[in-house]
């Protein structure tokens, strides 16, 4: 018992005590001079309880309830300046699994929007509680599926959200009427969105695809990433051992690597296959998710006008090896239309012409 000590002994146990506490604190001032700010403010916040410097809560999984918005309420901004924030914990503690996904009517953006108050204008976040350590574009072709896209936005948030990232949404929107290029547009929107921010990973994402498991990680391995391994309209498995099709993901270096996509694939179909083939062409192999973890949903729709199958689609496949290098990011034309941040997310309207070039038919 301390009080049944001498006063004598008390005192110089006091005296330990504080040339204890006073060496600990002359080590953290040190390192935090040295640059070990965050690591330092990292330490401080395992004394915090309830996790205030964020991303040290203790797992939980408050959405076991399959509810992609569950987690996000625990998500909140400390008393801390933005540079003194930890870094985000290799594990995001939002993480909660599989996600049910059912298409509610009547959903607005409005809706979506005050469901996510954490994001800012052109579809951009960071988490607010962790300095995030990857960032991520989504590059999302479109044309005329408005509704698709307000069902992949009400799950694309929160689902990045709860694995604090930071990352930014765009959509590429093919201007006027002529056939569809979904390869040309991703690298329309692999060029706007790089000019932007220094993303180091683009997960390009048809619009009607929604991820159903949230350890599905939206960021770019030491290979191109194909992510839709196991999509319901496929039984949850891959169709064929080659498939790139849905949800990718490549870093920059990756991207030019392989000259990008290629531009001249013009309605539907083969445009996927020759990206697995430019992959292997250029020396890379193929990295996936694993099939519990790369599972998807496609909202159901049937043929678009305008985008035909493409019945040269096989020539162009059995020539892929030798066009690649001249038919891709290093010969991209098309014309920027309109730039707008809308609140969910960047919209880029672009005239890409038609399979006879950039003139308008007549
Ligand atoms: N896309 C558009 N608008 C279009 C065409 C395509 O936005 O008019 C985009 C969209 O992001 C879409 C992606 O391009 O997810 C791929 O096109 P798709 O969804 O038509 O491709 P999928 O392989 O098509 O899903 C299968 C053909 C439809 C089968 C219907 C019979 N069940
Ligand atoms: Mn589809």
């Amino acid at each position: 018992m301390i009080s049944a000590l001498p006063p004598a002994m008390l005192q110089s146990r006091g005296r330990y005590l504080l040339l204890f506490l006073g060496v600990q604190l002359v080590v953290m001032a040190l390192l935090y001079r040295e640059g070990y700010r965050k690591r330092v403010a990292y330490f401080l916040g395992i004394f915090y309880k309830g996790g205030t410097p964020g991303g040290l809560v203790t797992p939980h999984n408050a959405s076991l309830s399959g509810d992609v918005y569950a987690n996000l309420s625990l998500i909140a901004r400390p008393p801390l300046p933005p540079e003194e924030l930890p870094y985000c914990p290799e594990t995001s503690p939002f993480l909660a699994g599989p996600i049910r996904v059912t298409f509610p009517p009547g959903l607005t953006l409005e809706d979506i929007l005050r469901k996510n108050p954490y994001v800012t204008k052109g579809g951009r976040y960071l988490p607010p509680d962790c300095d995030a350590t990857h960032k991520t574009a989504v590059i999302i072709p479109h044309r005329n599926r408005e509704q698709h896209l307000k069902y992949l936005l009400y799950y694309l948030h929160p689902f990045l959200q709860r694995q604090q990232l930071s990352y930014g949404i765009y959509i590429i929107h093919q201007a006027e009427n002529y056939t569809f290029n979904r390869a040309k547009l991703l690298n329309v929107g692999f060029k706007e969105a790089m000019k932007d921010d220094d993303w180091d990973c683009m997960f390009f994402h048809d619009v009607d695809l929604i991820p159903e498991d949230d350890r599905n990680l939206y960021i770019c391995d030491r290979f191109p990433k194909h992510a839709a391994v196991a999509m319901d309209k496929f039984g949850y498995k891959l169709p064929y051992k080659t498939y790139f099709g849905g949800v990718s993901a490549l870093s920059p270096e990756q991207y030019m690597k392989m000259n990008g996509f290629p531009n001249s694939y013009w309605g539907w179909g083969g445009e996927d296959d020759d990206i697995a083939v430019r992959v292997a062409l250029s020396g890379m192999l193929i990295s996936r998710p694993s099939i519990q973890h790369g599972r998807y949903r496609m909202i159901k729709h049937g043929h678009d006008k305008g985008n035909e199958q493409n019945p040269k689609r096989f020539n162009l496949l059995a020539k892929t090896r030798r066009t690649w290098k001249q038919d891709g990011m290093n010969t991209l034309e098309y014309q920027l239309l309109a730039k707008e941040l809308h609140p969910l997310y960047t919209n880029i309207t672009v005239f890409i012409g038609t399979e006879k070039g950039m003139r308008r038919p007549t």
